[in-house]
């Protein structure tokens, strides 16, 4: 069992280090068992590329950034199953890990509502748990609670449908997203990646798709 995951975490990341010779990997990714690239600066850490069936988080301007995303109309930020922010898709039945790549800060996971189709169009200001709710089952309702920085919790995505997710602290810093638990589902094109000199606290362009 474990012989066969060491397998396929390997061959996550050679698939990560073949998708990145394009140009997209900085100079110096190691080959063997290093998930952890050269630091953008002296806070930031960057991985590589997460595990199968994770979704990382942090602040989009810890890194992750923002994307317009065309399908939903809207801007996703702050989760990512890559390497930078972007729609999340996983099978029905997938138990997830939910990571905080942070370093300092924590966050949480919140399904803000769900949605039959796209647009989606993310309310103003809802109210999201800080506390624990769904008993580890993604649905109506779901909290995952706090989450500190490095930290993991697991949910179940345990019916079909198109869920709208939050962060209960940063959701007006930009940290909201998509999951499309379906069989067919595919991760979002991901954000740019930001200079790295960044902001840390200025939300970026968050108004685009307000009304
Ligand atoms: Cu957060």
């Amino acid at each position: 069992m474990n012989k066969k995951l060491f397998a396929v975490g390997i061959a996550a990341i050679g698939i990560a280090i073949s998708a990145c010779s394009g140009g997209m990997a900085p100079a110096g990714v190691a080959t063997g068992e290093t998930y952890v690239l050269p630091a953008l600066d002296a806070d930031l850490q960057m991985i590589a590329v997460l595990p199968k069936d994770t979704i990382g988080e942090e602040l989009p301007s810890e890194g992750l950034g923002q994307i317009k995303d065309e399908k939903w109309e809207a801007l996703l930020g702050g989760f990512t199953q890559q390497h930078y922010s972007e729609q999340l898709a996983f099978p029905p039945g997938t138990k997830i890990t939910i990571r905080n790549l942070s370093k300092s800060i924590p966050h949480t996971l919140d399904v803000v509502k769900v949605l039959a189709k796209p647009p989606a169009a993310f309310p103003k200001n809802p109210k999201l748990s800080i506390k624990p709710h769904g008993h580890g089952r993604l649905e109506a309702g779901y909290a995952s609670g706090v989450i500190n920085p490095g930290k993991s919790v697991t949910v179940l995505l345990a019916k079909k449908g198109i869920y709208e997710i939050g962060c209960a602290f940063h959701y007006g810093e930009g940290m909201h997203d998509v999951i499309v638990v379906n069989k067919y589902g595919r991760h979002g094109p991901q954000a740019t990646p930001l200079p790295t000199s960044r902001p840390t606290t200025t939300p970026t362009s968050r108004s685009s798709y307000e009304p």
